[in-house]
């Protein structure tokens, strides 16, 4: 084979091939592979027709086919059919060789990983890819992290086939080890509660001021493009609006409401319980997540659980008013849990991360990409040491301007019976974070009642324990 490619990728699924494309695009040749060859030879005569690719039919003829040291990216599923391809594709390599995980791994795996090839002599970067199947062919939030010489290599690359905001890449070098994928699963944990937070103020919307799918779609479009603006809310605004041809119905409406997840929202959760970090907002939407999917109980439950009438009198307006400033509130809060468990998880893992880096990285391409993003960048360049969002001006500025609708909003919903899963969990972060004096100090002497656990005191040092 004469012709060598500058770049592999394994895994020719939705991301895999349209990363292809999109890193064809920016001018390099592909070598591509999947382990059904069939859809090797489905991209070839289709979408890369007349393009700079090289189409493989086995793991050997792909890796001759590459320049060394050879870049292989590997966008197959999360978990152990990336350890089968890593098993298979070893042997081929040399020294100096690349491999890049592209996928949702646990960061954790990718570690395990980085250091299995490395013994090998190879180099290693798990990098999150943001932005789904549009993202992946037009630009995507490209999060690398492992050995920064393999990143060095790759920038050329990667830095051109992510998303460009104001002239600048929407990829940077994250951190040693597992770090990209940590700040991948952080950023699906934000995702995850900011989408909770959306679809609870239209539930909200739906049922207590009886606003129909398309009225909502109006207010979502209008909304982004004020500080609202985001990728979330404005494809919100698209769904709403989409009529069903068949029934003239709004397609929301005809949708089953059992969300289901992947997981990286889990193990955000899951992770910050193991660091202590209190991420309550994206708990509760995991758990909204999981609490959709019983809906056969659910139903069973509606017929026998009773709940207030839903009575509202209010001005509609200027409850819409309050219900946007609350979602505003809502999703700062998202944002300020997901970055303070990175700024703790940095710490702890020795990521040395730099958060003001990584708002900027999300403010393209990626699914929670925002307004909002720019600002954080902002507040974290003004304060690389912010240890919350909360702390900078700007921010405990809106906060404090807009808790009082996100309070309405939420009583509201309490006494309509609308469940505010994380929207009313956003409040409560909000006033525990922001209280001098938690009753923790009844925790601590229900502790020490009943396991002699002990305490101390706020008006003298030391150890204290009382017979009760
Ligand atoms: P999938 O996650 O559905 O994976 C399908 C690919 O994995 C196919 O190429 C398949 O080959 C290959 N594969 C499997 Br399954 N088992 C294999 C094995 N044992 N050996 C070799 N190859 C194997 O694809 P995707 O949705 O394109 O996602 C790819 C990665 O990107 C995932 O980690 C995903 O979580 C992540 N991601 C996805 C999105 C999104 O919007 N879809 C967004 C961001 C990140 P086959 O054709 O032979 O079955």
């Amino acid at each position: 084979m004469d012709k060598k490619s500058d770049i592999g990728l394994i895994g020719l699924a939705v991301m895999g091939e349209n990363l292809a494309l999109n890193i064809e695009s920016k001018g390099f040749t592909v070598s591509v592979y999947n382990r059904t060859i069939s859809k090797v030879d489905k991209l070839i005569e289709g979408r890369a027709k007349g393009k700079n690719f090289i189409g493989t039919h086995s793991m050997e003829e792909f890796i001759k086919s590459i320049k060394q040291p050879r870049k292989i990216i590997l966008m197959v599923k999360a978990g152990k059919p990336v350890d089968a391809v890593i098993d298979e594709i070893i042997p081929h390599l040399s020294k100096g060789d690349i491999l890049i995980d592209g996928g949702n791994t646990y960061f954790k795996d990718t570690e395990r990983r980085l250091k299995k090839v490395e013994e090998k002599g190879l180099m290693y970067i798990g990098t999150g890819v943001s932005g789904g199947e549009e993202g992946a062919l037009k630009g995507p939030s490209i999060m690398p992290g492992g050995h920064k010489e393999a990143y060095e290599e790759l920038a050329p690359i990667l830095t051109k086939i992510a998303a460009q905001v104001k002239g600048e890449p929407c990829c940077d070098y994250m951190g040693p080890g597992g770090a990209g994928h940590y700040v991948k699963m952080v950023h699906n944990g934000i995702e995850y509660s900011i989408m909770q937070t959306i679809v609870e103020a239209y539930d909200f919307m739906k049922d207590v001021l009886n606003l129909s799918a398309k009225e909502q779609a109006r207010l979502f479009s209008k909304w982004n493009d004020d500080v609202l603006g985001s990728y979330l809310i404005e494809i919100t605004g698209k769904i709403l609006a989409k009529v069903d041809k068949e029934t003239g119905k709004a397609i929301v409406d005809l949708i089953l409401d059992e969300a289901s997840q992947k997981g990286t929202g889990k193990w955000t959760s899951q992770n910050a319980m193991d660091l202590g970090v209190p991420i309550p907002s994206i708990d509760a939407a995991v758990q909204a997540r999981f609490i959709s999917a019983y809906k056969t109980e659910r139903v069973k439950a509606s017929k026998i659980l009773s709940g207030p009438e839903i009575e509202f009198a209010g001005d509609k307006d200027k409850f819409v008013e309050m219900v946007h400033d609350a979602l505003y509130a809502s999703e700062i809060l998202a944002y300020a849990q997901g970055l303070s468990l990175l700024t703790e998880a940095s710490k702890q893992y020795k990521f040395n991360l730099n958060i003001g880096n990584i708002a900027k990285i999300w403010r393209g391409g990626c699914i929670i990409r925002s307004k909002l993003l720019g600002s954080i960048t902002e507040a974290y360049e003004n304060n690389p040491e912010l240890p919350n969002l909360l702390f900078d001006e700007h921010f405990s500025g809106i906060l404090n301007t807009r808790q009082d609708a996100l309070r309405k909003v939420v009583q509201m919903a309490n006494k309509c019976g609308i469940p505010f899963m994380v929207t009313g969990t956003s409040l409560a972060y909000y006033d525990s974070y922001r209280k001098e004096r938690l009753p923790a100090n009844l925790i601590q002497g229900q502790r020490d009642y009943f396991g002699a656990h002990t305490y101390k005191r706020i008006d003298k040092e030391g150890i204290f324990h009382t017979e009760w």
